[in-house]
């Protein structure tokens, strides 16, 4: 019974402490995992290159000429100049690449920090191979607002299927110059636009690949061909621990009293 002048005061503290966690807009450990989708021998990725942002970093569109940031993405798969310009968009944006090539049934992730309330959407971009320019991405920057406002996490998990893979439009469909099947430095412009197409992924049937096997595409429009999903836990912020830790001070204290009593 002594304790009580002790305990009241602590359990305020932990009830403070408790209040202090917010219920929204904390930082988030963000893990996002992703996974190759396509028939086994059928198509690879090269490592995907992401970033949670804002909503103001848009690498391509439809119909319209590929520029430097999207083409270092669909030709070799480096993003040397995908990552430059994402940052120069939006320099908060949180940006990573993830995994290396990755072959049918393989999976690869990475965790990162989040703050939901200044990047609140993922874009995300990778080459596929065997291609000259192929690639998956988001032509629109605010298609996957990961977070919601209340920063939750409002999406688990998405596909992309066969029909939603890109032509950069800017080389050449050619098996002897293509990455993974050829010599992707033997290239030549195409000299057109951003355009879906899937289809001349066949065009690599039979042709052995780099990784060892022989290709064969096995795709029609709805094949699944991709997935990219996310889990997140709370950051615990620096005002919670000192709290926290003001209510665990306070604990040993009583202890500290009982022990003597
Ligand atoms: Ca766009
Ligand atoms: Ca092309």
């Amino acid at each position: 019974m002594k304790s009580f002048p002790l305990a009241l005061p602590t359990a305020a503290l932990l009830l403070a402490a408790l209040a202090a966690a917010p219920a929204q807009a904390q930082s988030q450990m963000v893990t996002i995992t992703v996974e190759n989708l396509a028939p086994s021998n059928g198509i690879a990725f090269a490592p995907l290159h992401f970033g949670f942002n804002n909503g103001s970093f848009d690498a391509f569109n439809m119909g319209s000429t590929a520029g430097d940031a999207i083409v270092s993405v669909a030709e070799g798969g480096s993003g040397s100049a995908w990552q430059p310009a994402f940052a120069a968009a939006d320099p908060n944006a949180v940006r990573g690449t993830i995994g290396g090539l990755l072959l049918s049934g393989a999976t690869a992730s990475m965790t990162v920090t989040v703050d939901p309330s200044v990047n609140p959407y993922f874009t995300f971009a990778s080459m596929v191979v065997p291609s000259n320019d192929f690639f998956i991405g988001n032509d629109s920057p605010t298609a996957f607002r990961v977070f919601n406002a209340s920063g939750q996490l409002a999406i688990g998990s998405f596909d992309i299927k066969a029909n939603q893979i890109w032509d950069a439009g800017d080389e050449v469909f050619d098996p002897a110059a293509a990455a993974f099947v050829g010599n992707n430095d033997l290239r030549s412009p195409q000299n057109s636009v951003v355009a879906l197409n899937f289809g001349e992924l066949a065009g690599f049937n039979g042709l052995t690949t780099a990784a060892g096997y022989v290709f064969t595409s096995g795709l029609t429009a709805d094949t699944g061909v991709y997935r990219i999903s996310f889990t997140a836990v709370p950051v615990p912020e620096p005002g919670s621990y000192a709290l926290m830790l003001a209510g665990l001070l306070g604990l040993g204290a009583i202890v500290r009293r009982r022990s003597r009593v």
